[in-house]
C-alpha cells in the first residue's frame, strides 16, 4: 500500500523539494508538521545541529523551503529580521499564499524539550518588524548639474562667506581658488538642512582644508577672520565697486586700482578713462545697483514682447537668467528672442531697438553682432563662448502709478533705470541658448565641465558636440540636452547652484 502523503505535499512529490519533503515526512512522527530552518542569521553549523537534533526526536525537518513547509523557524537576530522578508518570499506557496507561521527559536526549543510540537502561541511568532529605515546618509553628487539647488537654502551665511573668498580670488585672477570656493559654496546650497557640526562636512564633496577651516570658524565664532579681513580690505571693496559698474570687468577694475583710483567719484573726475558704456553705467549707477524686482522684470518682458510681436509676428520673448530660476531679485533682466521659423530672426533686433527707442524706453544700448559662423565650429574652437547677436541695454522703466505716488516726502522719480540683455537665437539653437542663459553661472560651468570630463562632449549656448565623431546633436528642448548627457532633467528653479 502506498504511504499516505498529505494532499498538499503530494503535488510536490515530483520536485526536488517535494522529494526531500516526502522522504523527511516519512520519518516524521508528527503528521502535518514540516519544519524549515532559515540558515541566515542562524548559521550553517547551528542549523545542521538543530536539524539533526530535531530529526532525532522524530520531527520532520526539510532541507529546502517549499510549499510543504508548515513551520518556518528563524533565529531572531536583527540581521535575520531583515532577511526574513526575503525568506518569506521564498516560502510562498505556488498558489501565492504566504505561510503565516514564521516562528522564532522559542517554538523549536520548547518543542524539542517537550518531545513534540507545542501549540503555536502568539509569543512564538516572529516579530516581523519592517527593517528599520536607516537615516539616509546624505549623498551629494560631485557636479552641480547632478544636484537640485533651490532658490533659497539653509546655509546662507556659510555660502556667502565662501563666495566672498571666491570673488576675491577672481579679482586676483586666481581661477583655481575661485572654482574651489564656488564648488564648496554650491554644495552647501543644495543641502536639505543647516550645517551645525564639522562632522557633517566629512561626507560632502569639494570641502578641502581651506573651505573646511572657514566653516569651522563660522560654526565656532559666527565669523571667519579671513573673510572679514577680505570684506574690509580696500582692494576687495574697490574691485567690487568697480566691477559692479555696467561695462567694467576685472581687468579694467584692476587697471584703475593700480592707477590709484578708489571710488566712483574718482571715476567721475576722470571721464577720459571711461567708454560710453561705462559712462552710461556711472550715470545710472544708483538705480543699476538697486536690485531689479520680479515685477519689474515682468514689466520689461511685456514691453519687449509687445514690440517684438508687432515687428515680427510669431516671434517669442523668454525671460531667462536668475528670474527663470525663481529668484525674486536680480541685477538685470535677460531676455531670449527667437522665431519658430529658422532665419526669420535675422535683422529683428535692430528693428526692435528702433521701436523701443521711439517709445522712449531705451536710455542706452550697445549692439553686438552675431559673431559665429557655425555653432559646431564655435563649440569646438571656443567652447565657453557665446556668439549670439545681442544688445546690452539700459531701459527706462516707468514706475507703476501706485509706486510713483508712494513717496510723498521725496520728489519722486517716475522711472527707474534697469539693465536688460536682449539676445537673439535661431530656433534650432534655442534649447542650448535657453539652458546656457538660465544659469546659474556655476551650474553652467559645471554642466560644461561634466559634459567634457565625463562624456567627452562639448557644450555651450549654441550646440552639443561630439568632437570624436565630428557630429553635433539635434535637440528640440532642454530635456533633450540633459538626456544626451545622461543626466536627470533639472528644472530651472533647481539650478541655483
Ligand atoms: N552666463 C554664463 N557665463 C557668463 C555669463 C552669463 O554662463 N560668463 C549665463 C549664466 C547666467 C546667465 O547667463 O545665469 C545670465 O547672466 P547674469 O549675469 O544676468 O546672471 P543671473 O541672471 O544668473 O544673475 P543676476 O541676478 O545677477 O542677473
Ligand atoms: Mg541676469
Amino acid at each position: 500500500m502506498a504511504p499516505v502523503i498529505p494532499k498538499r505535499r503530494r503535488t510536490q512529490a515530483g520536485s526536488p523539494a517535494g522529494a526531500a519533503a516526502s522522504s523527511a515526512s516519512l520519518s516524521g512522527r508528527f503528521p502535518g508538521v514540516a519544519i524549515y530552518l532559515v540558515e541566515q542569521g542562524m548559521g550553517r553549523s547551528r542549523r545542521s545541529f538543530l536539524t539533526r537534533l530535531a530529526r532525532s526526536k522524530g520531527f520532520c525537518v526539510l532541507d529546502v523551503s517549499s510549499s510543504a513547509v508548515t513551520h518556518v523557524v528563524v533565529e531572531q537576530t536583527s540581521a535575520a529580521e531583515a532577511l526574513c522578508w526575503q525568506e518569506q518570499k521564498m516560502v510562498t506557496s505556488p498558489s501565492g499564499d504566504t505561510f503565516s507561521t514564521l516562528l522564532n527559536m522559542s517554538w523549536l526549543t520548547e518543542s524539542l524539550a517537550a518531545g513534540q510540537p507545542v501549540p503555536v502561541e502568539n509569543r512564538h511568532h516572529l516579530e516581523v518588524t519592517k527593517p528599520r529605515k536607516k537615516t539616509p546618509s546624505l549623498v551629494v553628487p560631485t557636479y552641480a548639474c547632478q544636484r537640485l539647488t533651490p532658490p533659497t537654502h539653509h546655509n546662507t551665511s556659510l555660502s556667502e562667506a565662501l563666495e566672498t573668498l571666491a570673488e576675491a580670488a577672481g579679482f586676483e585672477g586666481s581661477e583655481g581658488r575661485l572654482r574651489s570656493f564656488c564648488r564648496a559654496a554650491s554644495v552647501l546650497k543644495a543641502l536639505p538642512s543647516p550645517i551645525t557640526a564639522m562632522a557633517q562636512l566629512q561626507v560632502l564633496p569639494h570641502f578641502g582644508e581651506h573651505s573646511s577651516r572657514v566653516v569651522q570658524e563660522m560654526l565656532e565664532h559666527g565669523l571667519c577672520e579671513e573673510v572679514e579681513r577680505v570684506r574690509c580690505s580696500e582692494r576687495y571693496q574697490t574691485m567690487k565697486t568697480f566691477t559692479q559698474i555696467f561695462g567694467v570687468g576685472v581687468k579694467t577694475a584692476d587697471r584703475w586700482f593700480q592707477e590709484g583710483l578708489r571710488t566712483l567719484d574718482d571715476l567721475f573726475k576722470q571721464p577720459q578713462k571711461l567708454t560710453q558704456q561705462q559712462k552710461a553705467g556711472l550715470q545710472h549707477h544708483q538705480d543699476l545697483s538697486t536690485p531689479v524686482q520680479q515685477q519689474e522684470a515682468q514689466a520689461v518682458q511685456r514691453a519687449v514682447e509687445t514690440v517684438v510681436s508687432q515687428t515680427l509676428p510669431g516671434a517669442t520673448v523668454t525671460l531667462t537668467g536668475g528670474f527663470r530660476r525663481g529668484q525674486l531679485q536680480g541685477h538685470d533682466v535677460d531676455l531670449l528672442i527667437t522665431h519658430p521659423q529658422e532665419g526669420q530672426e535675422v535683422g529683428l533686433l535692430p528693428r526692435v531697438l528702433d521701436c523701443l527707442k521711439s517709445q522712449g524706453l531705451i536710455l542706452y544700448h550697445l549692439h553686438q553682432h552675431n559673431h559665429y559662423k557655425d555653432p559646431a565650429h564655435l563649440v569646438r574652437h571656443n567652447p565657453t563662448m557665446d556668439g549670439f547677436e545681442r544688445s546690452f541695454c539700459i531701459f527706462r522703466l516707468s514706475h507703476p502709478p501706485e509706486v510713483a505716488v508712494g513717496w510723498p516726502q521725496k520728489p519722486c522719480k517716475a522711472w527707474k533705470a534697469v539693465r536688460v540683455d536682449l539676445v537673439v537665437t535661431p530656433v534650432s539653437q534655442f534649447p542650448f541658448a535657453l539652458l546656457g542663459w538660465t544659469g546659474s553661472r556655476h551650474f553652467e560651468r559645471e554642466l560644461r565641465w561634466f559634459s567634457r570630463k565625463e562624456k567627452g562632449l562639448w557644450l555651450n549656448s549654441h550646440a552639443l558636440c561630439d568632437p570624436g565623431q565630428r557630429k553635433s546633436f539635434h535637440v528640440t528642448s532642454e530635456e533633450d540636452i540633459f538626456r544626451h548627457l545622461g543626466l536627470e532633467y533639472i528644472p530651472p528653479e533647481q539650478r541655483n547652484a
